[in-house]
């Protein structure tokens, strides 16, 4: 097969499985892996060590080590729906996922798809394609090639806006060993936000050092998804009622407005799963979350993780009904979940909702026998008298 039918027919083979934008790519180093390097050495990258492990970063240098032989590179973006529109409400306390997190999980979703277009090709090319699938986890600088692919820009926010889409896309590559002639532009799309910078003013916790400069550590998708211990005291009031990601910084980008029109979008579940109900998610026992999170990407989290995440929330309704799940928690198995079940309660003593937060506080420190509990009891009780912000 020559080049040129190599490219059209990876290109033809991605616009069936549903990719919205699409390009082919000589294999290349990248241009921004010193920046990589920089951010890992401020420690940016917070507790996702796998960022940092050598054979990942020497991967995302050389594309060429992740398969031997390597010769296209393919990247994609995938539309996936956003969900019920900001400010959509629904009966009872309700926590918010990230709009990718609403349907099934695209890792297995995207990885699906871009196994089916290398098969598609080997069966064009009448023989054996040696192909490697790259979704989100492998060593890839994925908004990277996406903008040299053309498929967007990255703005401020650090993500890739396609104009048409917005920036609610997903990106996949495929590394193959094949020529095909490139499709993308001879230059990349030039950052196209301007003198906007809603995003990196919006962004609840302060997480963007600069444009185009995230500190991962500060970010709400970092602490609720990647980040497995206590989310810093600071930050937890800040979170609000995100349990599993974060959209703000995509939800304030005129790049988003009214651009969800594109067919075949990797689809959502319906507003319940999109807004749980957060005493719903308190109460459920392990193989009822296990079938709750089954096929999406809350799945990638424990289930500490998660109750820790809906406790922070439901600390952060500022309602009476959290009172009753958040004790149950504060009586769970689970001394994560009990700490941060600790601190919202003393939240809502400090918002004068409990106003017997102080004898909660105390009786279950008295038969707290983990250490990091016991020390968030002891804070939470200091909270309820402390005149600042807890
Ligand atoms: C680690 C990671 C995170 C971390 C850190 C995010 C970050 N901004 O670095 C955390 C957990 C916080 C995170 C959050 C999210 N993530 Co994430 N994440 C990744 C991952 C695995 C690596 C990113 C990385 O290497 N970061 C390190 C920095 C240094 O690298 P970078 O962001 O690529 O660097 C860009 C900028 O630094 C930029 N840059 C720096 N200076 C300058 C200057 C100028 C002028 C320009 C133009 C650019 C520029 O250049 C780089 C791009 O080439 C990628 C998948 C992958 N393998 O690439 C997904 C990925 C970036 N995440 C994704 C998503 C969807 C999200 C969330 C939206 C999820 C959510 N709703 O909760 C949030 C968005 C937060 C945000 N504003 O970035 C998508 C983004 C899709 C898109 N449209 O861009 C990716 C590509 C996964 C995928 N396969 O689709 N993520
Ligand atoms: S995802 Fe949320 S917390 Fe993270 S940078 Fe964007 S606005 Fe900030
Ligand atoms: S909100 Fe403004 S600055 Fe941020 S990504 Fe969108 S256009 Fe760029």
């Amino acid at each position: 097969m020559t080049p040129d039918a190599a490219r059209d027919a990876i290109l033809a083979a991605a616009r069936r499985h549903g990719a919205h934008r699409v390009a082919t790519l000589p294999i290349e180093p990248p241009r921004r892996h010193e920046l990589y390097r920089s951010w890992l050495a401020r420690g940016e990258h917070g507790a996702m060590s796998y960022l940092a492990e050598p054979a990942h970063v020497a991967g995302r240098g050389d594309l060429g080590q992740l398969l031997s032989g390597a010769r296209t590179l393919v990247v994609l973006a995938f539309a996936h729906d956003r969900g019920p529109p900001p400010g959509t409400t629904l009966a009872g306390l309700r926590g918010k996922l990230a709009r990718y997190a609403t349907g099934d999980d695209y890792h297995l979703v995207v990885r699906d798809k871009l196994q089916a277009i290398a098969g598609d090709l080997a069966t064009a090319v009448g023989a054996p394609v040696a192909a490697r699938a790259c979704v989100d986890t492998a060593p890839v600088h994925e908004r990277e090639w996406a903008e040299r692919g053309g498929l967007g820009f990255v703005a401020k926010n650090t993500l890739v806006i396609a104009p048409g889409l917005g920036s609610y896309v997903l990106l996949g590559e495929l590394l193959l060993d094949l020529d095909a002639t490139p499709s993308a532009p001879a230059a990349p799309p030039a950052p196209r936000c301007g003198a906007c910078r809603a995003c990196l003013d919006a962004c609840p916790t302060g997480a963007f050092v600069d444009a185009y400069h995230l500190d991962a550590r500060r970010c709400i998708s970092y602490l609720t998804i990647e980040h497995a211990g206590p989310i810093p005291r600071e930050l937890r009031a800040l979170v609000g009622t995100w349990i599993f990601g974060c959209d703000v910084c995509q939800e304030v980008c005129p790049w988003n407005a009214g651009q969800d029109r594109a067919p075949d979008r990797l689809p959502a579940r319906d507003a319940e799963r999109a807004l749980p109900d957060l005493v719903m998610l308190a109460g459920l026992g392990t193989n009822q979350l296990r079938h709750y999170v089954r096929r999406t990407a809350l799945r990638r989290v424990h289930r500490a993780q998660l109750l820790r995440n809906v406790a922070v929330a439901l600390g952060n309704t500022g309602d009476a009904r959290a009172i009753a799940p958040l004790r149950a928690l504060l009586a769970g198995p689970l001394p994560l979940v009990r700490g941060h079940a600790a601190w919202a309660l003393g939240q809502l003593g400090r918002a004068g909702i409990l106003p017997d937060a102080d004898a909660i506080l105390a009786r279950a420190q008295a038969i707290e026998t983990d250490p990091d509990a016991q020390a968030e009891l002891v804070l939470a009780r200091a909270d309820l008298t402390s005149p600042g912000r807890a």
